[in-house]
């Protein structure tokens, strides 16, 4: 039936000189990072480090979050045997696999082993993320932008482990690594020196990325945010902050879907900093009325995310990375929704006739232009999308869930 529906389907797009096939092929090429925090609500495995802080806030009581680093690598097992394709695995500091009771600062890859060798078996790629929070020297709410000389020092040695954690990970897997670095630090009431903290940061930012630095194997990304619990009156690493400093000391810069105004969306942000910058991270997430980081649906923000992306050809260019995590539901299953509608919406872009669009457009044409972006909204993708997860050996449809369902009772329930 998945077949059937697929070569129907595949007549309609072929009339648009879309041709489904060579769709898919792109499809499938395409590596979306999955974050690891979605696990266990954030928590980590540093003994000193496992309540989350910095404004973050995870909430709901679904049974089940992993509480070791085997039982992550499981659950993470079991949501990517039901995503098409071989993707990324974005993990944080505090997830560090050891027995040590090592501090931040004195993190080294040794302390990843077991997370290389897991993706190295799997096929997997790693991206990595330093831990601004979580840890007493964070509690005053500024880690690289303090002016505590001690504390600010502290933080920039974790910055430069993770990012020689970060060049490890890429060599040793043979794809770059991302790494990705976002601070809490902000003011919760108006602030009169908005200038010295975002001064500090730009030194410590320096001094993360000096000496013996491996861009072959690590991107370094710099994610802003315009407010956030606790630092709603100030932000040091604003949005203009990052994308001056990116651009002047060629780094990539992050843009996390919850991090703007609330009717400001980074889907038309995204030309514009790749006209000035080489590389691109996203942390596709789902505000709901703040940062809240909701699990990714198809709304109209996803949509055009992944339309800005595939209609100009910035895919290569761009390394798509989730950022949600909700307690409420089945954690694994959080995973499957939100990657899968990532992938859901790159197809829906891969299977727009852009070329006729874009000639409408220049032809002052809006009356096509309209016409047709809403015609396309009910071609069958559905089937494109079932016959793409029959193909890469994953459920189609809806039914991963009951595999959820069973993976519950069998596995998370028992923890
Ligand atoms: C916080 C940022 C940041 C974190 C992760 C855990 O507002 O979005 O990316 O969510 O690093
Ligand atoms: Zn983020």
């Amino acid at each position: 039936m998945n077949e059937q529906m697929y070569k129907s389907a595949k007549e309609l797009y072929a009339k648009l000189g879309v041709d489904t096939d060579k769709v898919l092929d792109k499809l499938a090429k395409v590596k979306i990072s999955m974050h690891c925090w979605q696990g266990d609500d954030n928590r980590g495995f540093l003994k000193m480090s496992q309540s989350v802080s910095g404004g973050i806030q995870v909430t709901g009581n679904h049974p089940g979050a992993a509480t070791t680093a085997d039982e992550l690598r499981a659950d993470l097992d079991k949501a990517f045997s039901m995503i098409p394709g071989k993707h990324k695995l974005n993990l944080h500091a505090k997830y560090a696999d050891t027995e040590e009771n090592v501090d931040f600062d004195e993190l080294e890859p040794k302390h990843f082993e077991n997370w290389v060798s897991w993706a190295k078996k799997n096929g997997y790629g790693l991206d990595f993320n330093p831990t601004c929070f979580s840890h007493p020297k964070s509690d005053s709410g500024f880690t690289l932008s303090n002016a505590d000389e001690d504390i600010r020092k502290f933080w920039v040695k974790h910055c430069i482990a993770s990012r020689k954690i970060g060049e490890h990970f890429g060599k040793e897997l043979g794809q770059k690594c991302v790494t990705n670095y976002w601070i809490p630090d902000g003011y919760k009431d108006i602030p009169v020196d908005r200038l010295g903290p975002r001064q500090r940061l730009e030194k410590s930012l320096d001094e993360i990325f000096a000496g013996d630095i491996d861009e072959k194997n690590n991107l370094n990304a710099v994610e802003s945010k315009l407010f956030g619990i606790g630092s709603e009156s100030y932000v040091v690493g604003s949005h203009e902050f990052y994308m001056g400093y990116a651009m002047k000391n060629n780094k990539a810069v992050c843009l996390d879907v919850g991090h703007f105004h609330p009717t400001e969306t980074i889907s038309n942000k995204i030309s514009s900093v790749l006209m000035f910058t080489d590389e691109l991270m996203l942390h596709v997430s789902r505000p709901v009325r703040w940062d809240s980081d909701h699990v990714v649906i198809m709304d109209d923000e996803l949509v055009e995310i992944a339309h800005e992306l595939v209609r100009n050809n910035l895919i290569e260019r761009t390394h798509i990375g989730l950022d949600f995590f909700d307690a409420s539901i089945n954690r694994v299953a959080a995973w499957v929704i939100g990657t899968r509608n990532m992938q859901k919406a790159l197809l829906r872009a891969m299977l727009e006739p852009v070329d006729m669009l874009k000639k409408a457009e220049l032809d002052e044409d809006y009356t096509t232009r309209l016409a047709m972006l809403e015609e396309l909204k009910s071609y069958p993708f559905g089937a494109v999308w079932d016959y793409f997860c029959e193909k890469m050996g994953v459920p189609v449809r809806e039914d991963w869930l009951a595999e959820v369902k069973q993976y519950e009772k069998d596995v998370q329930s028992k923890r």
